[in-house]
């Protein structure tokens, strides 16, 4: 029998701390009627959202230096999902799991769909993987995927896309994200434009093979592992490749794919002006793309993106439904508690981003009253949402002290002993 955390036990944690909270709460909601906002709106918003938690990022990440696999860490999509099932039983907040191919394949995923609905988990976006060779893969990504000169790799690169979408079909999902590493080193490997055009015309090809209720998310990235150039380097390249490809193909934003000091929110306010935001890998970083925990570094960006989600949202703008998914690598820290306060920071920010006064935020910015509408924004950013976090999870059945709970139950531990190290893991950054 393999250690579970029970109900019983988060129900004896939670009332360690029952007295503290409800005091918490009532005062957070004294404080919140004043200006005119119900808690409970507040609490019954944190308890809908949701956020996917990737499949890779249970496992311990690595850099390109050096990887220090973490005790009891997950072999394979089975014990990962059971770490997932983990995540969200104490914070209720990440009911779905996004899996990566072939990392994540196994010989049935009727099976698979059946395992992840016993930790009462569903399947968000599949990824497709061409950024690295695979055991006796007859073509090699060395010089590119789906953008690559050679005809062949390109098709080779096609057909495990669809592959991707026929085993997502199997699992329940209704999107497939495609992240590609092509891109050149030297000026002058590759002709620019000949490989946004390739790309172009595979992902057609991938297109052509989407079911009619699947989105198909093009993930850019400017830098890394090609440092010349990157076929679609940016939100421009990927918005022109998914107007290119039609209706179904829209724009995700990772959030440390950019620049430094990139305005990112402005970015996800231009796609939902087009239309075409498919959604996020959160994460959080300070130079490049650090896949650190959303929320560690720069907790107002992740403020300010989900204040034109909400915006977006309220002002119910057209094609706007976004997936939200993390995408980080936990090389200090244990991924699970990494997780649980990641999906925390993303709820955080929801929440604070719903105290803001649209009307009167409007209202100022028509008088081009720059203090009282930037000061509107800070208000809310600055207001401890903790007592909602902790209500939503409650209410739900979940921990009032995620990590401190997890720590307290032993879990980490019990899968030590359960799950036996495997040899020879690799490095590598995921
Ligand atoms: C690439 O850096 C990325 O953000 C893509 O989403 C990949 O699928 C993921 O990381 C895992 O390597
Ligand atoms: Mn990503």
């Amino acid at each position: 029998m393999s250690f579970a955390i029970s109900a019983d036990f988060i129900a004896a944690e939670n009332a360690k701390s029952l007295i503290a909270h409800t005091d918490d709460y009532a005062h957070l909601g004294q404080q919140l009627e004043r200006r005119g906002i119900s808690i409970e709106a507040m609490t019954r918003r944190a308890m809908e959202y949701q956020v996917a938690v990737p499949t890779w990022g249970v496992g311990t990440g690595g850099t390109r230096f050096a990887r220090f696999p973490g005790p009891g860490e997950p072999r394979h999509i089975h014990d990962k999902l059971e770490d997932c099932g983990v995540i969200n039983q104490l914070t209720r907040a990440t009911g779905t799991v996004s899996p990566h191919f072939p990392w994540d394949k196994v010989s049935d995923y009727n099976a698979l769909r059946q395992e992840a609905a016993q930790y009462s988990l569903g399947f968000d976006a599949v990824n497709s993987n061409t950024f690295q060779d695979q055991k006796g893969q007859r073509l090699s990504y060395k010089f590119g995927s789906l953008s690559h000169a050679d005809r062949g790799t390109r098709q080779q690169a096609v057909e495990h896309n669809l592959e991707c979408i026929e085993i997502g079909q199997k699992l329940g999902s209704t999107a497939l994200t495609v992240w590609i590493a092509d891109g050149t080193n030297f000026p002058g490997q590759q002709n620019l434009s000949r490989m946004f055009e390739n790309y172009l015309e595979a992902c057609e090809r991938i297109y052509a093979g989407l079911p009619k209720s699947w989105l198909l998310f093009l993930e850019h990235k400017m830098y890394e592992p090609a440092f010349y150039s990157t076929v679609i380097s940016d939100w421009g390249s990927s918005l022109l490749a998914a107007l290119h490809l039609g209706p179904q193909a829209k724009c995700l934003v990772d959030l440390g794919h950019h620049a430094p000091n990139t305005n990112i929110e402005q970015i996800v306010a231009r796609l939902i002006h087009a239309g075409r935001l498919a959604g996020f890998h959160f994460n959080d970083s300070k130079y490049g793309d650090d896949d650190l925990d959303s929320g560690a570094i720069d907790p107002f960006r992740l403020f300010l993106v989900f204040n034109e989600l909400v915006d977006a949202e309220m002002r119910r703008a057209k094609d706007f439904s976004p997936a939200y998914m993390i995408d980080q690598s936990h090389n200090v820290t244990d991924p699970i508690e990494s997780l649980m306060s990641s999906a925390t920071e993303i709820l955080r920010a929801y929440v604070q981003a719903s105290l803001v006064n649209r009307s009167a935020l409007a209202d100022a910015q028509s008088a081009s009253d720059v203090m009282v509408a930037h000061r509107m924004l800070k208000l809310a950013y600055t207001t401890d949402v903790s007592p909602i976090l902790a209500e939503a999870r409650l209410r739900r059945g979940g921990a009032l002290t995620p990590i401190e709970t997890y720590r307290a139950s032993g879990y980490r531990s019990a899968k030590t002993r359960e799950r036996p190290a495997v040899a020879g893991s690799s490095s590598g950054i995921v």
